[in-house]
């Protein structure tokens, strides 16, 4: 089937073509689509890591590697976790140390630099939980100076707290691993030592009694002391239920997860219990890293993650959006693949959900195991762009998407990434949780998705979807916008809710709906575009400022014109995409617009740039007059 030719008449309607055509050259002949997902240089350093460690540690890997680190350092000598971020202490640790260990001499001129800054930051001494935890396996940090991890943690039961289940899935499977490397204590000596990067101040961080950290950090004292000597059976049995655990999730493309961190560690721990480098479990997980590498012009760099459903979803409704029939070749394709990829069997958020039939998608290739909300929301849309050579296959499958996503509402009402009520903010008060969002509670930009998912099914007045409607209606900021957990930052949680409640048929005249737009139209730079620094998620960080970015201006477009699109910033921002955008119709976004963690981890999505503005422009031009 051939693309349908719209007579090009506006510069926008150029843009949409040019876009369209260049999004349908990258699709898989499979069906998906699958752009890079960059975070930072500590999954290098890290690969390097566990290669050392496992004894597998070659030239052919380390060379290409230490050429991309060194490609990334900044002018003062350290590394960022994102594109202009400032400089990053544990990142800039990690690097270093890498190379090192690929041979660079502490006395060379880019070392040296690296290393004085390291100390102005606080040195290795203030670098945080998970960089030190790699310093001990190489024996240079004490495990006695780092937080307990018993083992033992794995005994405790689904109703406890601080059980494993009360953490988010990616904090879960990332404990597990390093509760079973904890408990080994390896020490790898390394042929160097890190001193240069000492400042040799201890840390102070001790918390009053009367706080839950403080608490926490008397706990820990304790769980120390009972580390010297471990009840024997106890803690066997712990060990072996984590490493049953751990086996158990295993993705079939050798992974845990999808995603670097459990992967990484389980890897390291299933070494620990014993396991030999060609034991199948180990011998998949090995070969599967590989294909998380990207290897090109002499450089080795690693993804911490695919996202191949959600770029394909995404895909889907921009290239609708765009004008595409359902009929459409690519579409079609790319709707048989989604098909392909739902998950049909329970996985961890079955533990709160016993009775609940699986259905759903998740993020990456593979990942049973993990199924979420944001994705299973976007396919539906994305399935209903397609037209299916089997309708009656297709309606089942949304049907149990639509039955998994209403039993995984949580009780007020919103919608969470992976899990159920997982809400225990109790969790980031653990002194070995300083990195990272360690819950997973609702958030406007995933409920923002899935009210507009069901609304678009004809579910707008089921109650379930009401009670979402409110959750987001409560959760706007009092300037206007809304949160973005997923996504950088109010720009994406104002660009996903605005469609989502003008579809769950909330009046465009409701104030809160005003007050939305009139908080766009105060961020919109003088250019025309919308952008958004990622500073905007640190204490004192302002919101919806940062030079224009395409997904960023999309976002706020996709807002304005669900709006009604009467806004007079809908003109400058479409100009602003239409002048911003390349002659082989992509955009260039070197900034990071995605998020993993506020403040702490960043992504960028190589096909933002692209999916968000087709998008914007496709429903700007059924707009127009
Ligand atoms: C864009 C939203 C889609 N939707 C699903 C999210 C999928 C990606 O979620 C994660 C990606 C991650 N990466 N790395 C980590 C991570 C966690 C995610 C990560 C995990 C543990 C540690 C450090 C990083 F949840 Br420790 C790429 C919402």
């Amino acid at each position: 089937m051939s693309t349908p030719s719209i007579v090009p008449t506006s510069p926008a309607e150029r843009a949409l073509e040019r876009a369209r055509d260049h999004l349908l050259s990258s699709q898989d002949e499979a069906g998906w689509w699958k752009a890079e997902l960059e975070t930072n240089v500590t999954m290098e350093a890290e690969d390097l890591l566990l290669r050392e460690f496992l004894g597998i540690r070659n030239e052919a890997v380390s060379a290409p590697t230490a050429t991309w680190i060194r490609s990334q350092q900044n002018a003062d000598g350290a590394w960022s976790i994102y594109h202009g971020g400032p400089s990053d202490l544990s990142a800039t640790v990690e690097a270093y140390w890498a190379l090192r260990l690929c041979g660079d001499p502490e006395d060379a001129e880019h070392m040296r630099r690296a290393a004085a800054r390291v100390r102005e930051l606080g040195g290795i001494e203030e670098t945080r939980v998970f960089t030190r935890i790699w310093l001990a396996i190489f024996g240079l940090w004490s495990w006695r100076d780092l937080p307990a991890l018993p083992p033992e943690l794995i005994l405790l039961p689904k109703w406890f707290p601080l059980n494993i289940y009360d953490f988010g899935c990616w904090a879960r499977q990332t404990i597990v691993p390093l509760l079973v490397v904890a408990a080994h204590r390896p020490v790898h000596a390394l042929p160097f030592g890190l001193d240069e990067l000492r400042t040799g101040k201890r840390r102070d961080d001790r918390r009053p009694l009367s706080s839950w950290g403080g608490r926490f950090q008397a706990l820990d004292r304790a769980l120390h002391l009972y580390e010297r000597r471990p009840l024997a059976g106890l803690r066997s049995r712990s060990l072996r239920l984590c490493a049953e655990w751990i086996v158990r999730r295993q993705e079939a493309d050798g992974s845990w997860g999808g995603i670097q961190p459990p992967w990484v560690y389980s890897l390291m721990a299933l070494r620990l219990l014993g396991y030999p480098l060609d034991h199948p479990v180990m011998a998949r997980g090995l070969a599967g890293l590989d294909t998380f590498a990207i290897e090109e012009d002499g450089v080795r760099r690693f993804e911490a993650c695919q996202s191949p459903v959600w770029d394909t979803a995404l895909a889907m409704v921009a290239l609708r959006d765009a004008g595409l029939p359902a009929e459409h070749a690519a579409l079609v394709r790319g709707g048989g693949w989604l098909a392909g990829q739902e998950v049909r069997v329970p996985g961890d958020w079955a533990v709160r959900r016993p009775e609940l039939e699986p259905g759903g998608w998740a993020f990456e290739f593979e990942n049973d195991n993990y199924p979420d909300l944001d994705d299973t929301a976007e396919v539906v849309l994305a399935l209903r762009a397609a037209k299916s050579d089997d309708a009656e296959a297709r309606e089942a499958a949304i049907r149990r998407a639509l039955r998994w996503t209403f039993g995984m509402q949580c009780s007020d009402g919103g919608w969470a990434a992976f899990d159920v009520d997982n809400t225990r903010s109790l969790c980031n008060q653990l002194p070995f949780c300083d990195f990272g969002e360690v819950i997973d509670p609702p958030s406007a930009d995933v409920t923002a998705h899935v009210v507009e998912m069901l609304a678009h099914e004809g579910l707008a007045d089921d109650p379930r979807t009401r009670a979402g409607v409110d959750w987001i209606l409560r959760e706007q900021e009092p300037d206007g916008s809304w949160f973005g957990r997923w996504g950088a930052n109010y720009l994406y949680g104002t660009g996903a809710v605005v469609p989502a409640l003008v579809a769950a048929g909330i009046p465009v005249s409701h104030p809160a709906l005003r007050r939305a737009v009139t908080w766009l139209e105060s961020v919109q730079n003088p250019d025309g575009g919308w952008g958004e620094d990622l500073r905007s998620y640190d204490a004192g960080g302002v919101p919806g400022r940062g030079a224009s970015t395409p997904s960023q201006t999309a976002w706020a477009l996709l807002a304005l014109l669900a709006a009604d699109g009467k806004s007079a910033a809908v003109t400058p921002g479409i100009d602003w995409l239409v002048a911003a955008q390349r002659e082989d119709g992509d955009w260039d976004e070197p900034q990071f617009t995605g998020t993993g963690f506020p403040r702490d981890f960043y992504i960028r999505y190589h096909l933002y740039r692209l999916n968000f503005p087709l998008m914007a422009l496709g429903r700007y031009l059924r707009q127009a007059p």
